[in-house]
């Protein structure tokens, strides 16, 4: 069963290429969900182009587009489900599988309690509807064992949006394409295409601000390439910017730049801020920012002048210990500097679903539960992925014995010491959810494939609430699926049902078929735009239907994004918090701490680095994403290089007080002094991906500690971590 049979929309059938035929889809190998053509010719991809009528992407795609063919071709990508059996795997059917680890999950539960089942959620699930039916396979389990990519992600920027606006859904987006001042922090925009400010084109957007005059500021340890595109580049020193904003905001607040008016109006907790800077001058932060004052106080200057600004921070941030003070100061600087809820700024979407005025009906609680070293406190319900290894190999009650990981390969994406890998190994049963036998999977009991992106037709949710306009899209399918194969939301969902009680496990297969098909995602989306802002509930017949949505040519357009500040605020009284205590008294110790001139065995700061043809840990099996500059280097200073006497091409040691690896050098003068950056998602070597296990490269997250956090969320600090780079 798949979601809902649609008729393949064909938008050509060239005559000369009489077998070939072009479907309208999408690309949802990132937030961005790009609009493609896909061209098939004799049943294989043959080219995948920008759809130029998508409302959102208007025709962009990035390189990595084209490996939506690649993957749907892939003879690697498993199509049945498969069943551990020695060091290898063979085809199971999918009811047998289904029972099999029915019976196995509910033992352990018996046996050991709920705690005893783990689940980790990974990044493509919130592509897609399935993200839906993974929350509600983690209700079935009642574990607080639940961990997601989030914890090594944007966790911070909702743990500060739920102190400041009330709720961890009230992430303010960028809207780029009004703004006449945008500050790019921690994030490279260029190769990303955005995230949770989702931008696709983000290239041709950056050079608009420029074109209608506006200014375009990078702050980055590295000259990206959004740094190329921009007007100033800041080179901060990783985890310097809460000393930047710091006195920034010093500035803000000393020369009288803030507009007091509208703070009233809007927020409290001003005088508490007013005193927190109040020591924080820019002569007084500069060496631990690693910026000049003259440049901290033109950066609050410039931003205070402009007649719309926004600063667009990202992972380079969140991904720190000071991830989520760094996000509070972001959304402090542009509210006081009038720039929160006008156009131009940062603004909250009026999606399909309207999650930012549902955000006040979901109660949201930190700390609910804790690991069981009582380190990690819950948020969001679940626990920082980092706590993965120690649940799972700690001995004694609650002990992790049973793991299913969703689109998910933790043992590459986060830092667990290297213990991932062997924890995966010792567990009673562990099922994944996966088309390829990955880093982590390869250590499965049982790996359920879904449908290649290629077959699956479907509304993504999530993305239309983080766009930078509000729109909706839809994708089709390019490929009937085969006979029989399943859907995640449909895996996910049998995979629930084995948790309930005998009497309503038991139902017959065609009423259990039913049932499932009554909550298919298209089904679910339908019920939503219906109820939702802009559908016929709402508005009568002027409101849209899925109907329309699916005959479109690119989506439906909902305009920009409208100011709702006062509709949507989630805090009890209904005004910004722009002081929490707890993120000022951390701040005031940052503040209070001496600039670092310690002598360090370990001299070089290692941040991480997204490449324009990688995708995480999964896409170095296609073989057109692998060649030229798309390789696992380390990128270094030619000053550091001639200190240590390492040249181009050199094979180097990268050692931390973790772990090291070993990778080619890559000199450039692009990355600031002291700094290096090595790309996460590689080292595949002994996996089921025959081109990626062929090729160089090391898993970076060898290196990265654990233990190292974000204070308030738990989430992986991987971009400061200190090491020493020597020859091979
Ligand atoms: N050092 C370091 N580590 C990082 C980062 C970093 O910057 N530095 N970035 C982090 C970030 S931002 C993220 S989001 C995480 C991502 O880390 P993960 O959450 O582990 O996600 P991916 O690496 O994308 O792996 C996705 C897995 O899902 C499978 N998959 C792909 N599509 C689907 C699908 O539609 N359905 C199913 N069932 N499976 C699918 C793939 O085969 C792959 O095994 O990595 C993080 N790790
Ligand atoms: N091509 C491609 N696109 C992707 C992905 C991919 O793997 N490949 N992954 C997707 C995912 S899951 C996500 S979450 C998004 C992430 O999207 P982005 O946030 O744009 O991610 P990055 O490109 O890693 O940009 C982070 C930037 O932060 C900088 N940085 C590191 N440390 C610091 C610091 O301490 N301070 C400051 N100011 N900057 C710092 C790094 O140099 C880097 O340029 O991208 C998505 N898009
Ligand atoms: S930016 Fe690239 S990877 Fe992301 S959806 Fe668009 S084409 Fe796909
Ligand atoms: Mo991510």
């Amino acid at each position: 069963m798949t979601a809902i049979d649609v008729p393949l929309p064909e938008v050509r059938n060239s005559s000369h290429e009489a077998r070939s035929t072009t479907h309208l889809s999408q690309c949802t190998l990132c937030e961005a969900h790009c609009g493609i053509h896909v061209t098939v010719t004799d049943g294989k991809v043959s080219r995948i182009e920008g759809n130029p009528d998508d409302v959102l992407s208007k025709g962009y795609i990035c390189p990595k587009a084209t490996a939506m063919g690649g993957l749907h071709d892939d003879p690697d990508r498993l199509r049945t489900p498969m069943r551990r059996v020695g060091d290898g795997f063979e085809p199971i059917g999918w009811d047998e599988a289904f029972a099999e680890i029915g019976a196995r999950l509910r033992r352990v539960r018996r046996l050991h309690g709920p705690r005893s089942v783990g689940m980790y959620l990974g990044n493509p699930a919130a592509h897609s509807s399935g993200a839906g039916y993974g929350m509600l396979l983690r209700m079935a389990l009642r574990t607080p064992n639940f961990f997601t990519a989030s914890s090594i992600d944007q966790m911070p920027h909702e743990y500060a949006a739920w102190r400041v606006f009330g709720s961890n859904v009230l992430m303010p987006i960028t809207d780029i394409d009004r703004t006449h001042r945008l500050v790019v922090l921690g994030a490279n925009p260029a190769v990303s295409n955005g995230s949770l400010s989702i931008m696709p084109g983000a290239k041709r957007r950056i050079k608009a601000v420029r074109d209608r005059g506006g200014k375009v500021v990078v702050i980055d340890p590295r000259r990206t390439e959004t740094a190329r595109l921009a007007d100033q580049h800041v080179a901060v020193r990783p985890g310097g910017d809460v000393f930047l904003l710091l006195g920034m905001l010093n500035v803000l607040v000393g020369e009288n730049l803030c507009d007091t008016a509208r703070i009233a109006e809007q927020a409290t907790g001003w005088a508490e801020l007013g005193r927190l800077v109040a020591s924080a001058t820019p002569e007084a932060v500069a060496e631990r920012a690693g910026v000049d004052a003259d440049t901290i106080r033109t950066l609050a200057r410039e931003h205070a002048a402009a007649e719309s600004a926004a600063i667009y921070a990202r992972i380079g941030i969140c991904q720190q210990e000071t991830g989520t003070l760094v996000s509070w100061l972001v959304m402090v600087i542009n509210t006081v500097t009038g720039n929160l809820d006008r156009p131009g700024g940062t603004m909250f979407s009026t999606p399909i679903v309207d999650a930012p005025r549902l955000a006040k009906r979901l109660p949201l609680k930190h700390g609910k539960f804790t690991d069981r070293s009582g380190r990690h406190k819950s948020f969001r319900s679940e626990l920082p992925a980092v706590a993965m290894a120690d649940e799972i190999l700690t001995p004694g009650d609650g002990q992790i014995r049973a793991m299913i990981t969703y689109a998910g390969n933790p043992v590459s994406s986060i830092p667990q010491n290297g213990r991932l890998d062997e924890a995966m190994s010792t567990l009673d049963l562990y099922v994944a959810v996966d088309m390829y036998v990955t880093e982590t999977s390869r250590h499965a009991d049982f790996i359920l494939p879904p449908v290649s992106p290629l077959e699956r037709a479907d509304v993504s949710l999530l993305t239309t609430v983080f766009s930078v306009r509000n729109n909706v899209r839809y994708q089709h399918r390019s490929f009937a699926p085969p006979a029989g194969a399943k859907e995640d939301w449909e895996i996910l969902t049998r995979l629930a049902l084995e948790l309930l009680p005998a009497p309503l496990r038991r139902v017959p297969a065609a009423l259990r078929s039913r049932l499932i098909d009554a909550i298919n995602p298209m089904r679910v989306a339908t019920l939503v735009l219906a109820t939702g802002p802009y559908g016929r509930l709402r508005r009568g017949r002027s409101g849209i239907t899925m109907n329309d949505l699916r005959s479109s040519r690119g989506g439906l357009d909902l305009g920009p994004l409208q100011p709702r500040l006062r509709e949507v605020i989630a805090t009890r009284d209904r005004k910004v918090a722009l002081a929490p205590a707890e993120f000022v008294q951390a701040a005031a110790a940052y503040l209070r701490e001496p600039a670092d001139r310690a002598e360090r065995t370990y001299d070089l700061q290692l941040i991480g680095r997204r490449q324009l043809r990688s995708n995480n840990s999964w896409l170095h099996n296609v073989p057109t994403m692998t060649g030229g500059n798309n390789k696992c280097t380390v990128l270094m200073h030619p000053e550091d290089a001639l200190a240590r006497g390492l040249a181009q091409g050199d094979t180097v040691r990268v050692a931390s007080a973790i772990g090291e690896i070993e990778v080619p050098l890559d000199i450039s003068e692009d990355i600031r002094p002291g700094t290096v950056a090595v790309p996460h998602g590689w080292g595949h070597q002994g996996t089921g991906w025959r081109h990626a296990s062929a090729l160089p490269g090391a898993n970076v997250n060898a290196l990265h500690d654990p233990d190292q956090v974000d204070a308030f969320t738990g989430t992986a600090a991987v971009n400061n971590t200190w090491v020493t780079v020597t020859a091979g």
